[in-house]
């Protein structure tokens, strides 16, 4: 593994932060390859899975990868919740209870090639603070969407960027790090239950003025188990991108 300043971070405890709601087909073997990445990067690894009661038993099966898995931590919550909250909770778990210094935010439907991890990890060495994954700089891109999901992609991150002054280039990526400093202060402004957590948490990022960096990913649409992104989703952010508007001047 290429790791530029794996010095670094080696012995820092970083947190993998994922949450979960129906994703048994995934969650195993992303975990896994998760705890082989971190391993490889020198680190002290944790990862917290954040579940809310999936009705396919995903927590079941976390539940016992984690008597076998020491650095696996499983949250469980008594329903449904949204993601933005879940990621929160994972956040507050990770630097509360296991003095997380690094934080990664992932998906759990193998979206997201934990291989990128490393090169998060570097560009935190190099004193940013957050970043982003993108799948819109070169280097990165997405596998398997069809022209209408690449449509309200395209449509929703041009309506995050003009509308709440973003200038990253992916607001609506979902695989992030986090210094804790950054993630604790931006915890503290962002209450969006679902997926507008994502374009919240750079508005808040970016307001409190922390170092944000991107770095390429190449995003592959999930093969196993259903998306959770509904047109009720879509509108919320859309609602989120607007109140963030008003609060882009005060
Ligand atoms: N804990 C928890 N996790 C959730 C919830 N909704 C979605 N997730 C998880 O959040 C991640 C992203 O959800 P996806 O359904 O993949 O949505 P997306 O990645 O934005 O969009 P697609 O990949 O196109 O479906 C996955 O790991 C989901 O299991 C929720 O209410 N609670
Ligand atoms: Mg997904």
């Amino acid at each position: 593994m290429n790791l530029k300043y794996g010095e670094s971070y080696r012995k820092k405890n970083v947190c993998v932060v994922i949450p979960t709601y129906n994703e048994r087909e995934n969650i195993v073997s992303l975990v896994s390859s998760v705890k082989r990445v971190l391993d490889g990067c020198g680190v002290n690894p944790f990862i917290v899975v954040v579940d809310d009661n999936s009705p396919d038993g995903t927590g079941k099966i976390l539940d016992d990868l984690s008597k076998k898995m020491g650095c696996l931590y499983v949250l469980h919550r008594k329903s449904r919740m949204g993601l933005g909250s879940a990621c929160r909770e994972g956040f507050r778990y990770a630097i509360e209870k296991l003095n997380s210094e690094i934080l990664v935010q992932m998906d759990a439907d193998a979206s997201h090639n934990p291989s990128y991890i490393p090169r998060f990890l570097d560009k935190i060495a190099e004193g940013n603070e957050v970043v982003v994954g993108s799948r819109n700089i070169l280097g990165g891109g997405i596998v398997g969407w069809g022209f209408k999901r690449r449509m309200v992609s395209l449509i929703a991150n041009k309506i995050a960027r003009k509308v709440c002054g973003l200038t990253v280039t992916d607001t609506t990526s979902g695989y992030k790090a986090f210094t804790a400093k950054a993630i604790k202060k931006i915890s503290q402004k962002t209450n969006s239950k679902g997926f507008d957590f994502q374009v919240e948490t750079l508005f808040w990022a970016k307001k409190h003025g922390f170092k944000i960096a991107e770095v390429p990913i190449v995003f592959v649409d999930r093969r196993e188990g259903k998306s959770k992104l509904t047109l009720k989703e879509i509108f919320r952010f859309l609602y989120t991108c607007l109140i963030l508007f008003t609060k882009r001047f005060s």
